[in-house]
Formats: C-alpha cells, sequence, structure tokens
C-alpha cells in the first residue's frame, strides 16, 4: 500500500491544526466498468480526507484490471481482488480486515453505480466527528428521496423497510440503507466473524447488531439516484434471504422478550 493513513498528521490550512485522519471508502464493484472511473474521480475530488478501496469480484467486464489502473494514477485509491462473486456483504467484510489491518480507524460503505453521491461523503463523516459511531446516508428521512426509481423498486425498498422496523422494533428510517460509515472500532463490537448475509440483508444485519449493541446510530439525508450505467444485481435470491432473515431474526426477538417477561412474571411495554 502506498499510503498510511496518518499521512494528515500536521497537514492542514491552519498551522498547529492537527486535520482529520483518512478513511477509507469501501467500493464494491461486480461488472462496474462503466462507472467506476467516474464514482472514484467524484469521490477523490469531493473528500479530501478519503481513501478508496475497490473491492472487485473478478467481475468479468474487466472492472478489476480498471481499477487496478485507477490505483497507479492515485495514490489514494487501492484494490482488493478477490477470486470469485461472493455478494456484497462478504465483499464489505473483506474490506473491513483490509482497513483494520492498516490501522484506519474510520471506513465507508459507497456504491459504485452513481446511485451514492461522493459529494455527501463530508457529511457522513462530520456525523461521526459529531459523536455517532455509524451515520447512515437515509433516502427516507426529511430532506432524503430517491430519484429516477421505477414505482415497483421503490414500492420494494419501503415495503421492506416497513417490514424490517416492524419486526426488529427498529426507529432507523432507512434500515436497508447502503451508504454509509462506521467507526471501525465500533464495528468491531459486532461479531463480524458470525455475518453470512450475503446480499442487501447484509445492511439489516449490521442495522440490527449496531442496535442491539448499543450504537450511536444517526441518519443523514442523502439523496439517492438510480444508477447511471450498467445492470443492477438486485435478484430474488436477495430478497428472499432478507425476507427470511428478518422474519426469523423478528420471531427469536419476540420469543426473547416473552421469556424475559414471563421469567419476572410481567409484560414487557
Ligand atoms: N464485489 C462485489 N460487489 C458487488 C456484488 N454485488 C453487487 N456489488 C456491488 O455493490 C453495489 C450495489 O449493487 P447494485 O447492483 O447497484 O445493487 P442495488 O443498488 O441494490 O440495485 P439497484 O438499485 O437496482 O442498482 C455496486 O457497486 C455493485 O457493483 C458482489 O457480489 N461482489
Ligand atoms: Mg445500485
Amino acid at each position: 500500500m502506498s499510503q498510511t493513513p496518518d499521512r494528515h498528521a500536521g497537514d492542514s490550512d491552519r498551522p498547529g491544526a492537527a486535520a482529520p485522519e483518512p478513511a477509507i471508502v469501501a467500493v464494491p464493484t461486480y461488472n462496474e466498468r462503466d462507472n467506476i472511473e467516474a464514482t472514484v474521480q467524484a469521490a477523490l475530488a469531493g473528500c479530501d480526507r478519503c481513501d478508496l478501496l475497490i473491492v472487485d469480484d473478478s467481475s468479468p467486464d474487466g472492472t478489476g484490471d480498471l481499477a487496478d489502473a485507477l490505483a497507479a494514477a492515485h495514490p489514494r485509491v487501492h484494490v482488493l481482488h478477490r477470486t470469485e462473486k461472493q455478494g456484497l456483504g462478504a465483499a464489505y467484510l473483506a474490506a473491513f480486515a483490509w482497513a483494520a489491518e492498516r490501522g484506519y480507524r474510520t471506513v465507508v460503505e459507497m456504491d459504485a453505480d452513481g446511485s451514492h453521491d461522493p459529494a455527501d461523503l463530508p457529511r457522513l463523516l462530520d456525523a461521526l466527528a459529531a459523536g455517532a459511531d455509524l451515520a447512515i446516508g437515509s433516502r427516507y428521512v426529511p430532506g432524503g428521496s430517491v430519484r429516477n426509481w421505477p414505482a415497483h423498486r421503490l414500492a420494494l425498498s419501503r415495503g421492506a423497510g416497513i417490514y424490517t422496523r416492524a419486526m426488529l422494533g427498529l426507529r432507523v428510517q432507512d434500515v436497508t440503507a447502503g451508504y454509509r460509515a462506521y467507526r471501525l472500532d465500533a464495528l468491531q463490537k459486532l461479531r463480524l466473524d458470525t455475518v453470512d448475509s450475503v446480499g442487501y440483508c447484509f445492511q439489516i444485519d449490521l442495522t440490527w447488531r449496531a442496535v442491539k449493541n448499543g450504537l450511536d446510530i444517526r441518519e443523514v439525508p442523502i439523496v439517492f439516484t438510480e444508477r447511471r450505467a450498467g445492470a443492477s444485481k438486485m435478484s430474488g435470491a436477495i430478497t428472499v434471504e432478507a425476507l427470511w432473515n428478518v422474519t426469523r431474526w423478528g420471531l427469536a426477538h419476540r420469543t426473547r422478550r416473552l421469556r424475559r417477561a414471563f421469567g419476572r412474571g410481567r409484560i414487557e411495554p
């Protein structure tokens, strides 16, 4: 790796003032050849303190080669090549381990397809600086929105959110959001070695673990825009995985509450 996370130490406009330390922005890619360069350039331009890690699962369209070329041209860009497509969850877990090994203390998850605006990176990082353990780029809080999604896609996202919030009793508004910043020390409290969610369920899984572990979670409004090129990796299997896991986590959660209530001889509010 050509950069170290402390490269900004003492590097500031204000003499004597410590500059914020670098954050790593993990960008998973599978067949994002037409998107990755614009995403990387926008992130480099929009966030001085951000390094990027492209996590490519041997994309058949050559995204990995393009990522290597970007890394060769920009010292703040790194690439993690994986041998096969193993889903978003596995790609992010590999990125978290990569970041922890290199001493980063902040990690951001960001899609490569243009849906997540790199200009929002500083606001997510500001929320961590203000005390959050997890800052969620949220489409469904005041000021947040979704652009150009077909009605059925929006309905699926809203429906999944309503079901998940009801089953798990969550107050987070955008539980499936994929644009997030974590403090790595907080993330490591979540027993990541036991996470096996593959698709978008990974985001729900980590939100649920964050709530159960009492992390400080803050939602930052973002505008999410439909991908600008390439094909979605959303599939029926990904939806079924989320539905199944949320249902069993919700039932287990209710069973635990009932057991506790009967154990104490009263029903919890
Ligand atoms: N490394 C890796 N990246 C993946 C995998 N599946 C999806 N991605 C990336 O994860 C990000 C989100 O995937 P999308 O296909 O955009 O999924 P989505 O945003 O839920 O679906 P749309 O809203 O329809 O675009 C993109 O940058 C993908 O390239 C995977 O198995 N491995
Ligand atoms: Mg997308």
